[in-house]
């Protein structure tokens, strides 16, 4: 989707929501308009055995008058014809964190080593995204094995977010997840 189309984004083949299940290290991140997670950000999904995805996530934020806290996210995902694109329905821990639902797409993974994640918020009227949000995730949390980078580039050029990135730190000294 060169066209940067929003549906015409193509998202993982035959996604397969067993095996993209547990820890994922987000790597890099393309923020969205407002309050977003800034660093140390860990995702951990499941899938239950009625096969109902959720997540927990982790990442540091920043809110109101430069309060920095930890924030601790949960997540249930409602599937849609397409496997590899849900609906995320999120909430922090604490009312005072974000809540929200939005589009949850699984690029491209290959479950083991490097996931990538994409989310529009707002479409604009030519198609395109207007504001959005994409995560890189590795299940190491050292980062992308350099045999995966070449690809996650290629992705991120197909999305049309080649250069919009952030590395994400992973510093934080407690355990997150
Ligand atoms: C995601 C995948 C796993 C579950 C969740 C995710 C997204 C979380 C946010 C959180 C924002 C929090 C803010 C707080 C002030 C995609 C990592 C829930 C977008 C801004």
């Amino acid at each position: 989707a060169q066209d940067c189309q929003v549906a015409n984004i193509p998202v993982m083949q035959n996604f397969d929501k067993f095996r993209y299940a547990g820890t994922w290290y987000a790597v890099a991140k393309k923020d969205p308009v407002g309050l977003f997670l800034l660093d140390n950000i860990v995702a951990n999904m499941m899938v239950d055995q009625d096969g109902l995805m959720t997540a927990t996530a982790v990442g540091r934020v920043i809110i109101l008058n430069n309060w920095e806290m930890c924030a601790n996210m949960l997540a249930t995902f409602e599937e849609t014809p397409d496997p590899a694109k849900f609906k995320m329905k999120y909430w922090g821990a604490s009312a005072v964190l974000q809540s929200g639902y939005d589009d949850h797409w699984v690029i491209d993974t290959d479950y083991d080593n490097y996931a990538v994640h994409y989310s529009c918020r707002q479409v604009d009227y030519d198609g395109t995204c207007l504001d959005g949000y994409s995560f890189i995730f590795s299940r190491h949390p050292t980062g992308l094995r350099p045999e995966d980078q070449r690809i996650v580039t290629q992705r991120k050029q197909e999305i049309c977010l080649l250069g919009k990135y952030r590395r994400v730190a992973h510093t934080s000294t407690l355990q997150l997840l």
